[in-house]
């Protein structure tokens, strides 16, 4: 009876610390643009106006939100711990292209899966590509194509732009983990699912560059690290 009894007490003590692991931690935080963000640069359109121009378009390059938030910031663990949920990430990988923009901007997408290209304008895009590890790409994408799918084998960072449409760019990431996250348009980012340890976290923007960090996970608690970026 005894021994029973302190089986239980044991196995109480234990359960609820393995639980605690089994959740992981999550990392979050605010990456903020530093000094007086500039202007809103406005886009002129010069094609097309009768479905690219509905509403106007602004340069997608830096994006400043309120409060300096800093939006389109690629947020990555250098150092993941192996075996992560690439369902995290999301179920289906898509960009499309409406009002000749693509949405989103940056684009997540794991390794050999499906990336689905919407042609949701109805005119004539073309899909260009500057990939370097994975082989790029420049097809015409018709209205009538409203859909091209493509997958990629290799994790890397590229453009793609439509030679239609000059100022339409965007950014394919594509990742073998799951510990990614791009920032709101208030500069927010969260990732789950961190087992407890120090990661290098490492921050990209398509204009200001890269900034790596160093964090610790506390199993069952989530982390904090803000960051700011400049010219
Ligand atoms: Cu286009």
């Amino acid at each position: 009876m005894c021994k029973f009894n302190k089986l239980w007490i044991t196995l109480l003590l234990i359960f609820p610390l393995g639980l605690l692991y089994s959740q992981g931690g999550s990392l979050t935080g605010k990456v903020t643009f530093e000094g007086e963000p500039p202007a809103p640069q406005e886009v002129k359109i010069t094609k097309d106006a009768n479905v690219c121009g509905k509403e106007p378009h602004y340069d997608e390059s830096l994006l400043v939100g309120e409060n300096k938030g800093l939006q389109n910031v690629v947020v990555s663990i250098m150092n993941p711990p192996k075996g992560g949920d690439m369902s995290q990430l999301g179920k289906e990988f898509a960009i499309h292209q409406m009002g000749c923009t693509y949405t989103p901007h940056i684009c997540l997408v794991p390794v050999n899966t499906p990336l689905l290209i919407y042609n949701d304008d109805g005119i004539l895009h073309n899909l260009h590509t500057y990939s370097k590890k994975n082989p790029s790409f420049n097809i015409s994408q018709p209205k009538f194509k409203k859909k091209v799918k493509k997958t990629f084998k290799y994790p890397e960072t590229f453009p793609i732009k439509c030679d239609v449409h000059g100022w339409m760019v965007g950014y394919i990431v594509v990742v073998d983990h799951p510990y990614h996250a791009v920032t709101n348009e208030n500069g927010e980012y969260k990732i789950e699912g961190l087992p407890a340890g120090t990661y290098q976290v490492q921050f990209w923007h398509e204009k200001l560059g890269t900034i790596q960090k160093e964090v610790t996970i506390e199993a069952g608690a989530t982390a904090t690290l803000d960051v700011s970026m400049k010219m």
